[in-house]
């Protein structure tokens, strides 16, 4: 039994789409996860196959019926107890915590919104964790469930070397802190060189550089990041 992913949406063909082409894609094929994408549409209770209505209180947009959604889940629980998760710019942010939760289970069913989004009251009813990946908005849950997928699968057991483990280390610890730069041939471009302690061949000092170099990007652009950092970390920095 793989890790198991259901989403539902209303958009099922927007399932594994850009997925499909990488490293999780790949795993897929090979059974090392499951993805079934649900119609929303296929668990309304009339013949018009209504799913949304507008809000009380009034305003634009409609939102999502709460017996339709909550149906839908009921339909996905069947096949596997798994914890829900709403894609939602009101949720809580992702982070590489919630990921590695998430891939430790037997999976996840993933509810997307359109529309102005779902009633509260099945969110509360169902104990749905409201997740969101970042501080914009777009236009359905579908693309960030889809950042969510790629983000669990990469961690599962066989899907990627055990090459990145260590960087992963360095994510997901109490302490995350930004990767240093990247270089590679030729040693110089366009006037621009290589540092040269990269070519030294002294491996002390590249890992010393490093180190500098990824807490000066951790502190000039995730100040958040770097006030979490330990007083050790920070103390060693230049
Ligand atoms: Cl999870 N959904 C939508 N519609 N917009 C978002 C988001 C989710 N996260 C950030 N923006």
């Amino acid at each position: 039994m793989s890790w198991h992913a259901t989403a539902l949406t209303l958009f099922p063909e927007m399932f594994p789409g850009s997925l499909g082409q990488s490293l999780a894609g790949r795993a897929l094929r090979e059974g090392l996860w499951r993805l079934d994408a649900r119609q929303i549409r296929d668990f309304a209770l009339d013949k018009h196959r209504t799913v949304d209505d507008t809000p009380c209180g009034g305003g634009a947009g409609m939102v999502l019926r709460p017996d339709v959604v909550d149906a839908a889940c009921a339909a996905a629980l069947e096949e596997g107890d798994r914890p829900l998760v709403y894609l939602t710019p009101r949720g809580k942010l992702l982070d590489q915590a919630l990921v590695r939760d998430l891939v430790a289970g037997p999976g996840v069913i993933l509810v997307c919104g359109r529309y102005e989004g779902l009633d509260q009251r099945v969110i509360e009813a169902r104990g749905m964790r409201e997740v969101s990946i970042g501080d914009y908005v777009l236009s359905g849950g579908e693309p960030a469930a889809l950042v969510l997928l790629d983000a669990c699968v990469r961690l599962l057991p066989g899907v990627m070397g055990g090459a990145d483990s260590a960087a992963e280390e360095s994510f997901s610890a109490g302490a995350p802190m930004l990767e240093y730069p990247q270089y590679t041939r030729p040693v110089e471009w366009q006037g621009r060189a290589v540092p040269e302690v990269l070519l030294s061949g002294h491996h002390a000092a590249v890992a010393r550089w490093r180190r500098e170099m990824a807490e000066r990007a951790t502190r000039e652009r995730r100040p958040d990041l770097w006030a979490r950092q330990g007083d050790t970390a920070k103390a060693s920095a230049g």
